[in-house]
C-alpha cells in the first residue's frame, strides 16, 4: 500500500498543552508521524510518496473561508498582540452569548474558532494542517486513480475539526476533505468508518444531513471521554441524512473481545450501504498502554482490525488519526496496514 506523507506536516510541533489543570508535554508530536515513517520503512509496507500541493479549493468545501483565514493569519496577529508563545483559547461563545459578532481580539477570534483549550496553536500550525489535507487529497486522488487502497500518514489529525473550528489537536478535517473530494470527483457513495478511540464530532456534524458520505462510529462513551457532547448512540443523522450517521460508544476498558461485535454491526452497515469507497479515520489509541485513553487494545488486535476492514471489499483511504503511545504507534498502525493487505 502507498503512503502518502509530507515533511512540512512536522512543523507543527506544539510543546505543551493543557491537560488536568496544569500544562504538560504535548503528546500530539511529530515523533508520531516518525515513528510510522521509520516502522513502514523497516517492514518494507510500501512506497512512501509526498503529497500534491492542492489549492484551497477542495479544503473549502468543508470548511468556512473565514475560518481558513482566521488560522492562516493567526499568527500574525498573535505575534501583533505581543505574544511569543504557542496560544490557548480560554473563552467560547456558548448558549447566551453571541457567536454572530464579528470582534477583533485575538482572544475572541480565539474562542469563536475553536471547541477547547486543549489545542495548542503555533507558527506553523497552518502550514503543517494544510500539508495533512493535503496528504489526505493525494491519497484519495490514488483511489480515484484505481488503487485499491492508500494510508495518508495524517498529522495534525482532523476528525474534531468542524465547518468554523479547531479542537482536540485538529485543525482541518483531513477524512472530510478526502470525503468531499470523491463525492466532487465522481464518486456517488462513500463510507467514513472512524475507529479512533474519541468521538469525531467534526465528520460526524459535517455531513449530519447528508445521505451521500455514511458515518459509522466505535469510540469511547462521551458521558466519561472527550469530547463529552457528541457521539451517543441516539444521534442517526437529520433531514436527508436520516439513517446515515451511526454511533458505538463502548464503554471505558474495552478489550478486542467486546470490541468486535460493534466493529461487526458497522460492518454490516457498510455491506447495506455499499461505498464506493471507504475512508478509515485511523486512531490507535485504543491501544492498552495508550497515555490519554481508557481501551485495551494489543498490538495484535490491530492486525485483525486491518483484515476485518479488509473483508469489506471496498477501495479504502486510512486517513491517520489519534494514537498516544509513541513507541508502539508505528507498530499498531503498520499491522493495521498489512492486516488489511493479507
Ligand atoms: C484527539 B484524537 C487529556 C486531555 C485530552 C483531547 C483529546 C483529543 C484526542 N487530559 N483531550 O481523537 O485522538
Ligand atoms: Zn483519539
Amino acid at each position: 500500500m502507498k503512503t502518502v506523507f509530507s515533511d512540512t506536516q512536522l512543523a507543527h510541533a506544539p510543546a505543551q498543552e493543557i491537560s488536568d489543570g496544569e500544562l504538560k508535554p504535548a503528546v500530539e508530536i511529530p515523533a508520531r508521524a516518525e515513528i510510522v515513517l521509520k516502522t513502514i520503512r523497516d517492514r518494507n509496507a510500501g512506497e512512501i510518496l509526498a503529497p500534491e500541493e492542492f489549492p484551497i479549493r477542495p479544503l473549502q468545501r468543508i470548511h468556512s473561508p473565514d475560518y481558513v483565514a482566521f488560522l492562516e493569519g493567526f499568527w500574525q496577529k498573535w505575534t501583533a498582540a505581543g505574544r511569543t508563545r504557542e496560544a490557548f483559547p480560554f473563552v467560547w461563545p456558548v448558549r447566551s452569548l453571541r457567536e454572530d459578532v464579528s470582534v477583533n481580539h485575538i482572544d475572541g477570534l480565539l474562542g469563536r474558532y475553536s471547541m477547547d483549550a486543549g489545542t495548542p496553536v503555533g507558527e506553523h500550525s497552518y502550514k503543517a494542517a494544510r500539508a495533512s489535507a493535503d496528504t489526505a487529497l493525494t491519497a484519495a486522488r490514488l483511489i480515484l486513480d484505481g488503487e485499491k487502497s492508500a494510508f495518508a500518514l495524517c498529522r495534525p489529525p482532523g476528525h474534531h475539526a468542524g465547518f468554523d473550528f479547531f479542537g482536540g489537536y485538529c485543525f482541518f478535517n483531513n477524512a472530510a476533505i478526502a470525503a468531499q473530494y470523491l463525492r466532487d470527483n465522481g464518486l456517488h457513495r462513500v463510507a467514513i468508518l472512524d475507529v479512533d478511540y474519541h468521538h469525531g464530532n467534526g465528520t460526524q456534524a459535517l455531513f449530519y444531513d447528508r445521505p451521500d458520505v455514511l458515518f459509522l462510529s466505535l469510540h469511547a462513551d462521551p458521558r466519561d471521554e472527550y469530547p463529552y457532547f457528541l457521539g451517543y448512540a441516539d444521534e442517526t443523522g437529520e433531514h436527508a441524512g436520516t439513517g446515515f450517521t451511526r454511533n458505538w460508544p463502548l464503554p471505558l476498558g474495552t478489550d478486542w473481545e467486546a470490541y468486535a461485535p460493534a466493529l461487526e454491526e458497522a460492518c454490516r452497515w457498510l455491506l447495506v450501504y455499499k461505498p464506493e469507497a471507504m475512508i478509515v479515520s485511523l486512531g490507535m489509541d485504543c491501544y492498552e498502554n495508550d497515555p490519554i485513553s481508557g481501551f485495551k487494545f494489543k498490538s495484535a488486535d490491530y492486525l485483525r482490525l486491518g483484515q476485518r476492514l479488509a473483508k469489506a471489499g471496498v477501495p479504502t483511504i486510512f486517513v491517520m488519526e489519534g494514537g498516544y503511545a509513541v513507541d508502539a504507534l508505528g507498530t499498531n498502525c503498520v499491522n493495521v496496514l498489512e492486516g488489511f493487505e493479507g
